[in-house]
């Protein structure tokens, strides 16, 4: 039988057959080719389930995914845990303030997705709590992502929720964001129901306490909606120097224009990214964060 796996229970996984939810398990050996990672099974997979006469379920084979999002564990194991499969979109929840989110973990965020391959919605939350000023630091920001050709949105989730139906129906979308941006209230709002925890206490408990968190896809508008709690990002992934700057759309265009086609951006002459950002063409923090991501891949020959 094919099962969609919904849910991680721990050592066994919730799995949707027939429109039937059963707990499948796993067998102890069991790998898949090629990844190295803590859980071989992960919310999206598509599955192949064999139930037994004592009732017990087993998942005997994964479908080829057509994409993954792998979170890297920060300590020296190098290995990694997926967080999802199969996504068509990650929507990207971002506050400008309370709190405040940074453009560096935004352009972090974006470089992954690129490598990933995934599109990334950017959604801007709490903007009833924006002063003027920031109100117009938003649209700059809003300006500056739609013309790197990410679309975007700015909403108070606690007011209205009406644009995002028309993004979410019929896809598989990864909700993502900093912690306390309003990715739970989002997602009781939209579902219905108190689905997940909010608000401060569970925030805290999120940052305080190393609990295991797993991902979980609910249904919405003939899509899937999948949230990981207490999981910021993606993690970065691991990159050549080199491949840095393929992440960044605008810094890849320009960078066909450096003088050596193995600059890096980092001062070397004729340098074609360091003059656009000089004349107002690449954005200085997305700069910032393409060094900073640079600055990564330097500390990661030295693990
Ligand atoms: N003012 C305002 N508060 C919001 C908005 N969205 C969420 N919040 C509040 O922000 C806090 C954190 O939200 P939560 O959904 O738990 O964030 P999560 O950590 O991303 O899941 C809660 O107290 C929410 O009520 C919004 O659009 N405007
Ligand atoms: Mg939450
Ligand atoms: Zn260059």
């Amino acid at each position: 039988m094919r099962g969609l796996v919904i849910k991680s229970l721990g050592s066994s996984y919730a799995v949707l057959i027939d429109g039937e939810m059963r707990e499948c398990h796993i067998k102890g050996n069991f790998r898949i080719r090629g990844i190295r990672s803590t859980n071989p099974v992960a919310v999206g997979d598509y599955v192949q389930v064999e139930c037994l006469a004592d009732g017990t379920c087993w998942i005997s084979e994964v479908e080829d995914r057509r994409n993954y999002i792998i979170r890297r564990s920060t300590n020296l194991s190098k290995q990694s845990h997926i967080l999802a499969a199969n996504v068509d979109q990650v929507v990207l929840m971002v506050t400008l303030n309370h709190p405040q989110t940074s453009t560096t973990f935004v352009d972090r965020f974006l470089a992954t997705a690129e490598a990933y391959r995934v599109p990334v919605v950017i959604v801007f939350n709490k903007i009833d709590l924006l002063t003027k000023e920031e109100l117009q630091q938003l649209q700059n920001l809003r300006q500056l992502y739609e013309n790197l050709g990410y679309a975007t949105y700015a909403l108070s989730v606690v007011h209205s929720t009406d644009e995002l139906p028309t993004l979410l129906q019929n896809k598989v979308t990864l909700l993502s964001g900093n912690s306390g941006v309003g990715k739970s209230t989002l997602l009781n709002c939209l579902l219905g129901e108190e689905v997940t925890r909010t608000g401060k206490i569970s925030d805290a408990h999120d940052k305080g306490m190393h609990t295991t968190t797993f991902s979980e896809m609910y249904p919405y508008q003939q899509g899937w909606i999948i949230d990981t709690p207490g999981i910021k990002g993606f993690g970065s992934i691991l990159m050549e120097k080199e491949e840095v700057s393929h992440y960044f759309r605008e810094i890849f265009q320009y960078s066909a224009q450096c003088k050596y086609n193995n600059c890096l951006h980092t001062g070397e002459p004729g340098c074609a990214v360091a003059q656009a950002v000089m004349d107002g063409h690449i954005a200085e923090s997305r700069f910032m964060s393409y060094l900073s991501l640079l600055g990564d891949c330097e500390e990661e020959k030295y693990r």
